[in-house]
């Protein structure tokens, strides 16, 4: 028996209707109303379409909620600083607000050694602001979330795999964010050429014990864990983007011309674009969210409050020892 004397509590069935079956529209009711905030970044070797694909993922939809403007419509030029721009998409009743951080590309410094610190540092940054708001006495309701939810990690087709900077970049990555590898301008490999390089770099993905996302957490389904193992099976994604729309077969779509002929981005046989998608948006976009906040943030938040129980501890002690030592005879 439990100290409160409860247990195997048989359900009563009230005698009237009490109407608390409503709490799923209730609470349906002010998500709705607050919306929904995902986080998404881009990440890579210079020049492999970052800005691109983050144009292409939302199609014509990403209206810059600063300028007012299109974004998808604007000239895309070299990426040189981290920006954020903040966007709303409306569907059905659903309210989706999106943070897409761009980042410049790694490779053009003289010196590449730690290129990816400023991405780790902005990360982190955004789990630290959070923690802060949740530290405060006077808390917010509801805390603005700035945390990365996604980030699109963009490998060069190369045909030879990752290269020691991708290395060392995701290893950092892997540990503080949901990583997921793409294979950028897939147009540019035949069919053959992409399958042997997607093995490649699974295996390097081995070899190096890289915590990709997504990832098999204890509370899944049978079939939840079913749909990861068939979504792990073609990571890396080969991606293709493009800024602008091209006729294809007498209807205008978003494609690119290339040495073959023209690629449709959104023709499953051509490139697995729409697959990528589907996953962020479609299947994981909730997951996502969670996984960043239970197992990234968490993370995150328990070495924090440790690190300060311990500072309050040694200081404490210094503080003890001080007193101690005031009180010792003088000689
Ligand atoms: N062949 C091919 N070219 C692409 C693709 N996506 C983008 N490009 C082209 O690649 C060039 C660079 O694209 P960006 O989107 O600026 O690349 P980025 O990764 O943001 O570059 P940085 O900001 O310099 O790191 C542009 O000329 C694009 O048109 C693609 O999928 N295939
Ligand atoms: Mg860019």
């Amino acid at each position: 028996m439990s100290i409160y004397g409860v247990e195997n509590v048989s359900p009563v069935n009230p005698l009237s209707y009490v109407g608390f079956d409503t709490i799923t529209s209730q609470i349906e009711h002010r998500l709705l109303k607050r919306g929904f905030q995902f986080n998404i970044m881009v990440v890579g070797h210079s020049g492999l379409g970052k800005s691109t694909l983050i144009n292409t993922l939302f199609a014509s939809h990403l209206i810059d909620s600063a300028t007012g403007r299109d974004i998808t419509k604007e000239p895309i030029s070299k990426t040189t600083e981290i920006k954020v721009s903040s966007h709303t998409l409306m569907e059905d009743r659903v309210k989706l607000n999106v943070n897409v951080i761009d980042t410049p590309g790694f490779g053009d410094q003289i010196n590449n050694e730690k290129v990816w610190e400023p991405i780790v540092k902005y990360i982190k940054e955004q789990h630290s602001q959070f923690l802060r708001k949740e530290l405060t006495a006077q808390r917010e309701r509801y805390i603005a979330d700035t945390r990365v939810h996604a980030l699109l990690y963009f490998i060069e087709p190369n045909g030879d795999g990752l290269t020691a900077l991708d290395v060392a970049a995701l290893r950092r990555l892997t540990e503080i964010a949901n990583v997921i590898p793409l294979i950028a301008k897939a147009d540019t490999l035949t069919t053959d050429e992409r399958l042997a390089f997607r093995e490649k770099i699974q295996d390097q993905f081995k070899e190096n014990n890289f915590r990709i996302y997504p990832y098999d957490l204890e509370d899944l389904t049978v079939e939840e864990l079913e749909l990861n193992e068939s979504i792990r099976s073609i990571i890396p994604f080969a991606v293709v983007g493009s800024e602008k729309e091209i006729t294809v077969n007498g209807e205008l779509v978003r494609g690119r011309k290339t040495r073959w002929g023209a690629i449709n981005v959104e023709d499953i046989n051509q490139c697995e674009f729409v697959y990528l998608r589907e996953f962020l948006i479609r299947t994981h976009l909730q997951d996502l969210i969670e996984t960043t906040s239970m197992v990234h943030y968490e993370g995150f938040r328990a070495r924090q409050l440790i690190a300060l129980k311990e500072n309050a501890n040694t200081r404490n002690s210094a503080a003890h020892m001080s007193q101690n030592m005031s009180s010792l005879p003088q000689r």
